[in-house]
């Protein structure tokens, strides 16, 4: 059975044909195209974009090349939606997470609903872009509209006129009550956002419908089912982590965003999860996602887009390797820390954070990226060590998937930092995660989770890291500033 899947992360996007079969599962890149923010400016300052119809063309331009197949599902990255009038019409180009509109609407939002009760209906992690500030920060526009569709919903409108929301994407907008599994409507009314603007909940694995006639004609496919998927990008890639049943593993979906945690029954919505920042987020086939956002490779892409800005571009390839051959942890700082959140310039806001902490700033590129990787190993340290004390479950392994699969110097840090053997790949792992649940939805016989991971397992090359050494400790220590003589 061969499958399209439209994978959609923040940098890049891209159309895969998945064939999927007893003991095969084959993943061909069909079109891959660039992704990210476009500024424009406006009279009362500039907004960050995205390229919504852009991303709309690129994909019906995959569909065309990807041939024969049997059914298209989308998945993208969380909380950015576009606002539909009454007659279905887009209001407006839908903003990217990291334009700053969302510069204190939190605290705003929680002089109504405190943080607390937020997190014990939502579970969701405190994140300034989280769907709900973002509606808030619509103000009057809100007025105007008659649905709130998230971006791979959207897309999906588009093909079929179906309007819905598919469950994964909707548990990332802190408007869902995660026990009741529901929409949070009445939270949503209270913060200000009409709860009309809530779609039917749809299921992975749904029907969502048949592309229109038009297009169905335009790109020679007709009667193409569109399946909704895990349509967050990371509950796709959270299906496709190659865990064996039994074993205590804690994944890393590591690419522009690195997302940490575990795979949990039940969602924790005590204190301890609270203090820690960690998100209950909904995967396929009803599991939670108990992980915390960390900034991932983003920092490293914008570190490169400002080199290249200065006339001074620089191969990824090259800078790992001299980042491979630097001194180990000569500065680290905290990537979660809000300033690493908006586009800019990276070196300069390391070398403040460096500077900051008594550490003395990278003074080359090589040294400037390990300092990026190392970092980024602490922060999942941090995260993985986190998530198992909060939850009480012990962690003996840790997969990495996504294109930080990608990076070896990533990968071998990591065991490093957490201690565990990690299990690296699939890269691919959100796309392959889409076209498991498509196929499942259309008959192939992968009952469960277990069967699915079972043939990412036995089909996908992955790459086993033993853990070596490094003071992590101490380095952790000196993000805080704390034992270091500047
Ligand atoms: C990763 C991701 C992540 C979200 C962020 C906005 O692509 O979907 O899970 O928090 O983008």
């Amino acid at each position: 059975m061969r499958l399209a899947a439209v994978d959609l992360g923040a940098t890049s996007g891209r159309v895969m044909a998945g064939t999927v079969g007893p003991g095969r599962l084959d993943l061909e890149e069909v079109r891959r195209f660039p992704n990210g923010g476009v500024r424009v400016a406006g009279a009362t300052g500039s907004t960050l974009h995205w390229d919504v119809l852009g991303l709309y063309r690129e994909m019906l331009a995959g569909l065309g090349d990807a041939g024969a197949v049997a059914g298209v599902g989308i998945d993208s990255w969380a909380v950015d939606y576009g606002l539909l009038d009454a007659d279905g019409r887009l209001l407006g180009n839908p903003v990217h997470y990291r334009d700053s509109r969302t510069a204190g609407v939190a605290e705003f939002v929680h002089r109504t609903i405190p943080a607390r009760e937020l997190f014990a209906v939502t579970g969701l992690q405190e994140l300034p872009f989280n769907t709900l500030y973002q509606l808030v920060s619509e103000g009057d526009r809100l007025a105007a509209a008659e649905k709130m569709l998230l971006i791979p919903d959207l897309l999906g409108y588009w093909l079929t006129g179906s309007v819905g929301a598919e469950r994964t994407n909707a548990s990332t907008t802190q408007l869902y009550d995660v026990r009741e599994r529901t929409w949070a409507g009445d939270l949503a009314e209270r913060a200000g956002i009409p709860a009309r603007l809530l779609p039917p909940l749809r299921e992975p694995g749904e029907r969502i419908g048949t592309l229109l006639p038009q297009l169905a004609e335009e790109l020679g496919k007709p009667q193409l089912p569109v399946i909704a998927v895990g349509s967050h990008d990371t509950a796709s890639a959270v299906a496709a982590v190659p865990a064996e049943p039994g074993t205590n593993f804690a994944y890393i979906s590591s690419g522009t965003w690195s997302l940490v945690g575990l795979e949990l029954d039940e969602p924790r919505l005590g204190a301890a999860a609270l203090a820690a920042n960690f998100t209950n987020e909904t995967g396929v086939d009803g599991k939670i996602r108990f992980l915390r956002n960390v900034m991932g490779l983003w920092v490293l892409t914008e570190t490169l887009r400002t080199w290249a800005t200065r006339g001074e571009p620089a191969e990824l390839a090259t800078v790992l390797a001299e980042a491979a051959a630097a001194p180990p942890l000569a500065a680290v700082v905290d990537l979660d820390a809000p300033e690493f959140l908006p586009p800019g310039d990276m070196p300069a806001r390391i070398a403040a954070a460096c500077r900051r902490t008594g550490q003395r700033p990278p003074e080359s590129r090589g040294a400037l990226v390990r300092c990026i990787v190392d970092s980024l190993a602490l922060a999942y340290r941090r995260a993985v060590r986190q998530a198992a004390q909060v939850t009480g479950r012990p962690v003996d392994a840790v997969h990495l998937v996504g294109g930080g699969a990608r990076n070896d110097l990533l990968c071998r840090l990591t065991a490093d930092a957490c201690g565990v053997p990690v299990l690296a790949g699939p890269v691919e792992a959100a796309a392959l995660g889409n076209v498991l649940v498509q196929a499942r939805a259309l008959g192939a016989d992968l009952p469960d989770l277990a069967a699915m991971r079972r043939l990412i397992r036995e089909t996908q090359p992955l790459r086993r890291y033993v853990p070596g050494g490094g003071n992590w400790a101490a380095a952790e220590a000196r993000l805080s500033g704390a034992g270091v003589v500047a």
